[in-house]
């Protein structure tokens, strides 16, 4: 006999919500698959001017656009790698070999271009710009080797799934120290089936093929590979990390259940020198939809950064919220009015199938039918850095209240965002 039946049934959200009721209707910012040609591009310079492209790339259009000075998730409008004429300049040779003249804290006898602080071995060297921005000889990376497709990866394929596979030796950037854990950081996951590697989920591609990393508060694999896993409970209750739960001000007097079956990858890296930003690509799912909308099952999806003992949650909406159930991005789904709110599911059923978030796993649960779950569909963050900083990054997620109707978050393409020198006459973009 299934664990299921011998469930007790979970009560409707409507008896759940304070008689106010939602107020907002789906007021989301634009949000959308992350374009693969000219725009929110992953781990390639589609532009072929240099940066990694983080935005629109206002570099081909001959005019330069800032990029956001704080955290958002969504179609980033902002832009890098935008030069006017030379990137660097020569540096003449100096015979001091203990002399900084360009204060990057990397003496001449190490500095390859000591006139240029963009240029160090802490740097990140910008492909296929014809310079060696990280004085290790060439111009160019480290390609990441593609970890195989497998549940339960060892900490460094999960890292490399996403694309970070450089260890911060020396004076280099990378990953410092990284490590597999729960949404609270205080130890091991339920199951390691609970992180996968996968080369697809149902119609979900990666971002930067050939492969991506799959966090699940149920199994994380497609469920081709492992049955209907969208359901399941570990019966393992976690602390909430620090700053949560923040609750979703469309759901207004709603308070989420603490935290159950939680996984989470985290890395602690030294960011390049010549670095003003990170991002990377995020897609979640839902079975809390639509039966739970408004209701304590407000599973999440979070992304930490620890700076300097602090913690903050980088991967919300631009309006602020964090990415829950609740919010206001999930946008592929069956329309209709839930929990009190409206639902357009833009982007259709789509990138749900094939992901097990198409099917009606929970039913039993509800006592009839659930109906699919949902999906926001791909995801850019963005959150700005400090040149030679060390930080940490906890990507997690968790059910809400109990451990039922899985969540999952697809990551991919993280990349780091450099400005290369930018002569003080370029166009700023209208
Ligand atoms: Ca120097
Ligand atoms: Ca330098
Ligand atoms: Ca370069
Ligand atoms: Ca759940």
């Amino acid at each position: 006999m299934s664990l299921r039946f011998a469930l007790p049934l979970r009560l409707l959200p409507g008896a759940l919500l304070l008689a106010s009721g939602c107020y907002l209707s789906h007021e989301i910012p634009e949000v959308g698959p992350p374009r693969t040609d000219a725009g929110v591009d992953a781990g390639h310079d589609a532009s072929s001017d240099g940066g990694a492209d983080a935005g629109r790339d206002a570099g081909d259009a001959g005019c330069i656009e800032e990029l956001p000075d704080g955290s958002v998730t969504g179609q980033l409008d902002g832009s890098i790698g935008a030069t006017c004429g030379a990137l660097y300049q020569e540096c003449p040779p100096h015979p001091d070999p203990m002399i900084d003249r360009d204060g990057d804290g990397f003496p001449n006898a190490i500095d390859c271009n000591d006139c240029e602080p963009g240029i160090n071995p802490g740097a990140f060297d910008i492909p296929g710009n014809g310079y060696d921005e990280d004085c290790d000889g060439r111009d160019g990376l480290p390609t990441c080797n593609p970890p195989a497709a497998t549940e339960g990866p060892s900490v460094a394929d999960a890292l490399a799934a996403i694309g970070l596979c450089a260890s911060a030796d020396g004076p280099r950037w990378g990953v410092v120290d990284a490590r597999i854990t729960r949404a609270d950081g205080l130890g091991d996951p339920a199951t390691l089936d609970q992180i996968a590697i996968v080369p697809r989920m149902g119609v979900n591609q990666p971002i930067a093929r050939p492969r991506m990393l799959s966090l699940a508060t149920g199994g994380a694999r497609e469920p081709t590979v492992l049955g209907g896993e969208r359901c399941v409970s570990f019966d393992a209750r976690h602390e909430f990390p620090p700053g949560f739960p923040v609750e979703s001000p469309f759901c207004p007097g709603v308070v989420s259940g603490p935290p159950h079956d939680s996984v989470a990858l985290e890395v602690t890296l030294r960011v390049p020198t010549n670095a003003v930003g990170l991002t990377f690509a995020s897609s979640f799912f839902t079975q809390e939809y639509p039966t739970f909308i408004c209701s304590p099952f407000n599973d999440f999806y979070a992304v930490l950064l620890e700076r300097g003992g602090e913690w903050t949650n980088i991967a919300f909406d631009s309006l602020g919220n964090a990415i829950s159930v609740n919010n206001g991005l999930l946008q592929a789904c069956i329309p209709g009015r839930h929990g009190g709110r409206d639902f357009s599911c833009d982007l259709g059923l789509g990138p749900l199938i094939g992901t097990g978030f198409d099917l009606d796993d929970c039913a039993r649960l509800t006592g009839g039918r659930d109906g699919s779950g949902a999906g926001t569909g791909w995801l850019r963050t963005y959150t700005p850095v400090v040149g030679g900083e060390t930080i940490t990054l906890r990507f997690a997620i968790w059910d809400s209240a109990d451990g039922y109707f899985d969540s999952m978050v697809l990551l991919d393409a993280f990349e780091w965002v450099v400005r290369p020198p930018v002569a003080p006459d370029c166009p700023r973009c209208p």
